[in-house]
């Protein structure tokens, strides 16, 4: 078995991973990034679209945003749709910062392109021992089938909900706070012209419907389905008559563009935390340590605030040896989770019919009208989904 040193070991090649591996380089921390699935794969996967304006800025600081800045779509506000019709939540009017719709694949492609420190792609067996001592090991078969394992001084779990760095930590550590939702996504990308200039979050006595969007030419759509929605019940023409369904408006002049479908998939719907974010030498990051539904559209945003917390205290710890902001780092990070939680379970709840009971129904349509009539109201959602500044 050869072995190798680092100073920060990365497990997983997503945005937490990947912006970590450029916040460390940036700042003379040495780290390798291993991910279990190849370069084409994790390219290649369609997730988040929407981007806070503090995810911006860091990448922009890191010189990782030229092709960002000239495909990105900025938008200064999204329409809640209920009851046929259309409300506008002007955000930057009423929070100050915009929001930016780009693919979280291309986030991806973009990070890896301009990375070039050590990164092993196709990666298996991956193990962590050692966890409480100060030179923790992670152990994994590379992508020729060679054993390997990776000395470290302090290991970033950024491996996922399923990866393998939270379920390391020893039983009756990590507390588990954890709410299932009755609902799922089913998600298409479609080559189609979006048919309208801002994203649509529709409530109807049908379910919910999100409008969105990745290119002039390229609709990303949602339909809220049952959890053990089965795909094979969901031909194209069901997806778009219940997409036309779920969106119609009383505006007649107002019509939905189709196109051939290009993706689609089924996506559980969970709020997860676990606490504390931290076990000795490591930290998780990103949806290793918590989920949201992503109705909020934060889960990708909370795992880069995430990584700017731990770059910041991993710097100050190398420069000064001071662990302050190490042993910190849970719970700095949890205060932005749990706002984040609460937002993201208040948008989903507001917005997704849960059957029949009309008790449900009238709180949502109540909320919903007052969201979109009271300057306040709509403000607290406008700040919330602009995101707040990062740490
Ligand atoms: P990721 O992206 O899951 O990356 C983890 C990486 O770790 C790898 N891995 C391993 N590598 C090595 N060894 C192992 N044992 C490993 N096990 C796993 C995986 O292959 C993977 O490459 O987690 P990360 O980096 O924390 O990023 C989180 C985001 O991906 C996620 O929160 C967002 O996609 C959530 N999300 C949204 N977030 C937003 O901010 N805005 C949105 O608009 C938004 N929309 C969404 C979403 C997620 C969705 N789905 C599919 C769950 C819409 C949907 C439908
Ligand atoms: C997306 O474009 O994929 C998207 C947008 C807003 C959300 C979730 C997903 O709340």
């Amino acid at each position: 078995m050869s072995e190798e040193r680092t100073q920060v070991g990365i497990v997983g090649a997503g945005p937490a991973g990947l912006v970590l591996a450029h916040l460390l380089r940036s700042r003379g921390i040495d780290c390798v990034v291993l991910e279990r699935q190849s370069r084409s794969y994790v390219e290649a996967r369609i997730r988040a679209g929407v981007l806070e304006h503090g995810t911006v800025d860091l990448l922009t600081s890191l010189g990782l945003a030229d092709r960002l800045h000239r495909e990105r779509m900025v938008h200064h506000g999204i329409e809640l749709l209920f009851e046929r019709s259309a409300h506008r939540i002007p955000l930057t009017e009423l929070a100050g910062r915009e929001i930016t719709i780009y693919g979280q694949h291309e986030v991806v492609k973009d990070l890896i392109a301009a990375w070039d420190g050590p990164l092993e792609f196709s990666v298996s067996s991956v193990s962590l021992s050692g966890l409480s001592s100060s030179a923790p090991i992670v152990s994994y078969v590379d992508a020729a089938g060679t054993a390997r394992s990776l000395r470290c001084d302090v290991i970033a779990g950024c491996d996922g909900f399923h990866g393998v760095s939270r379920a390391s930590v020893p039983d009756g550590v990590l507390t588990v706070h954890q709410r299932d939702y009755p609902h799922a996504w089913l998600g298409i990308l479609a080559e189609a012209p979006p048919s309208s200039e801002e994203l649509i979050y529709a409530h109807s006595a049908r379910g919910f419907a999100l409008h969105s969007m990745r290119s002039p030419t390229v609709t990303r759509m949602y339909l809220q389905v049952r959890p053990d929605e089965d795909l094979a019940s969901w031909p194209d023409e069901r997806i778009w008559s219940e997409l036309r369904a779920r969106l119609d408006r009383a505006d007649p002049s107002w019509k939905l563009a189709d196109g051939p479908i290009l993706e689609r998939s089924v996506a559980a719907m969970r709020s997860f935390v676990v606490s504390p974010m931290q076990y000795g030498q490591l930290f998780l990051a990103g949806d290793a340590a918590h989920i949201v539904p992503p109705t909020g559209a934060k889960g990708l945003n909370l795992a880069v605030a995430d990584v700017k917390v731990l770059a910041d205290a991993l710097t100050s710890w190398y420069a000064t040896g001071d662990r302050a902001g190490l042993d910190a780092y849970s719970e700095t990070c949890l205060r932005r989770v749990w706002r984040v939680q609460h937002f993201s379970w208040w948008m989903t709840s507001m917005l997704h019919p849960t059957g029949d009971d009309p008790f449900d129904l009238a709180l949502q349509l109540s909320q919903l009208r007052y969201v979109t009539s009271s300057r306040a109201a709509a403000t607290s959602l406008a700040e919330n989904y602009v995101g707040f500044p990062f740490p």
